[in-house]
């Protein structure tokens, strides 16, 4: 999945480019193909061409890092489940998949000081925990039901969610 990613990113900064450059030359190859005379591209095109072709590539990286919901598998630990979450702009991950049954402890890491991040709800498990910054805190309850189970910033601004698999 991590590597999947990587890979996935690499290659649209590749093509972002391939076409930014491609868009560059097409015009210069045209006059001179023509050889009568060579249109100079104005400035404030080539610059045009430079910002699009950032833009599509911080697009790109937004689809793949962020509009994506990350996946963390639990490691089991003396018979507990734990993940670790870092809390910053957001869950990462965001999604956690776990067995039903097990004792899971999710270790929040909080970087982000937006007071926005400062409590982790899990209403389902009738859960709201304060989150210190730059300190892990850990959340633990066991799912003993299959299903997803959504968890939030005090103010439903920032989403995660649990996967309780069988
Ligand atoms: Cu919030």
């Amino acid at each position: 999945m991590k590597n999947y990613s990587l890979i996935s990113i690499l290659a649209s900064i590749g093509m972002s480019f391939a076409m930014a450059s491609v868009a560059m030359e097409m015009p210069e190859t045209n006059s001179k193909s023509s050889q009568i005379q060579r249109i100079e591209q104005p400035i404030p095109l080539k610059i045009g061409v430079a910002v699009g072709g950032l833009a599509l590539i911080g697009a790109q990286l937004w689809w793949f890092l962020i509009s994506k919901p990350k996946s963390g598998q639990a490691a089991t630990n003396n018979g507990v489940q734990e993940v670790s979450i870092t809390v910053d702009g957001g869950y990462i991950p965001s999604q956690v998949t776990v067995k039903r049954g097990q004792p899971v402890r999710l270790k929040f890491l909080r970087r982000d000081p937006n007071s926005c991040l400062d409590k982790v709800l899990f209403p389902e498990f009738h859960i709201a925990q304060d989150l210190v910054l730059n300190e892990t805190t850990p959340v633990e309850f066991t799912p003993e039901t299959v299903g997803n189970y959504e968890f939030s910033c005090g103010m439903g601004m920032f989403k995660g969610a649990i996967a309780v698999e069988e």
